[in-house]
């Protein structure tokens, strides 16, 4: 047997005992959190393998919704983001830092300018509501592999504008959700600049996973080799607050 064959091996049997001893602290879990757990875990570690990199379904102009709800926040409470979006959002850039050789930042029309993908997808709210829109926007792959990752690149970060009493909104994907052909940072819905309440001036559109990935008023995006130090840890703001799955595939 290979050594990381048997290395692996070991993880696997080992990281529901960690998952369980380290996050839990002594205490012991109910029932409902070692189901949760387990099923978080297997989510996460073989959800990839089995649905790869398979596209999300997409449809035709005809069967997109005739009204798409806005959800969550629909206006960032931010001074900053309220002098922007009055000026049409043409001062505002997203930096690109973190774990990459090349930091950038792009103003509005440079991301315009860069290769576009237009999808219609459908989107999928865990609060029992969904609709199909139209997007365009960069893939973000596009933006990652012009910045270049460092080695220990691991995940990317997206932060917005807005908050929930206080505390900002964020979210994270793995490096291989990063680079799916779906993922993108879209500035345009159904042929329209974004509207403020849908994310103005760019949302994640990050289409195998559920509505609350899909990160709203983005301000910046980083690269990050561990999501310890993000937010309370969990990769996402209701990953922290409401214990919401984080990787959250579909
Ligand atoms: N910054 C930010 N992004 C966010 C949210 C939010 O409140 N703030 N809500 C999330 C949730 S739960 C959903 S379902 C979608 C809603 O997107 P929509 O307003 O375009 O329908 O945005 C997601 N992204
Ligand atoms: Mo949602």
């Amino acid at each position: 047997m290979s050594k990381r064959l048997t290395r692996r091996s070991l993880l696997t049997l080992a990281a529901p005992a960690v998952l369980i001893g380290c996050d839990r602290l002594g205490a012991t879990p109910s029932f409902k959190q070692l189901v949760l757990g387990a099923g978080e875990w297997l989510g996460t570690r073989i959800g990839p393998f089995v649905v790869g990199d398979a596209l999300a379904p997409e449809f035709a102009e005809a069967e997109m919704s005739p009204d798409f709800r806005v959800n969550g926040n629909t206006m960032p409470n931010d001074p900053a983001y309220a002098a922007l979006m009055r000026n049409g959002f043409a001062d505002w850039s997203l930096p690109i830092g973190g774990l990459v050789t090349t930091p950038a930042q792009y103003a509005l029309a440079e991301l315009k300018a860069l290769p576009q993908r237009t999808q219609i997808t459908l989107h999928n709210c865990v609060e029992g509501w969904s609709a199909i829109g139209k997007w365009t926007g960069v893939p973000l792959s596009e933006i990652l592999r012009t910045a270049g990752l460092q080695p220990n690149a691991k995940f990317v970060v997206f932060r917005c504008a807005d908050d929930f009493n206080g505390t900002p909104y964020y979210e994270s994907i793995d490096l291989r959700s990063a680079m799916h052909p779906q993922t993108i940072l879209a500035h345009t819905m159904n042929d329209a600049p974004l509207p403020v309440g849908h994310g103005a001036p760019v949302r994640l559109r990050v289409e195998r996973k559920l509505g609350y990935k899909h990160a709203k008023f983005i301000m910046g995006v980083e690269v990050v080799a561990s999501l310890d130090g993000v937010g309370r840890g969990k990769g996402g703001f209701w990953e922290d607050v409401g214990d919401y799955d984080w990787y959250a595939g579909i």
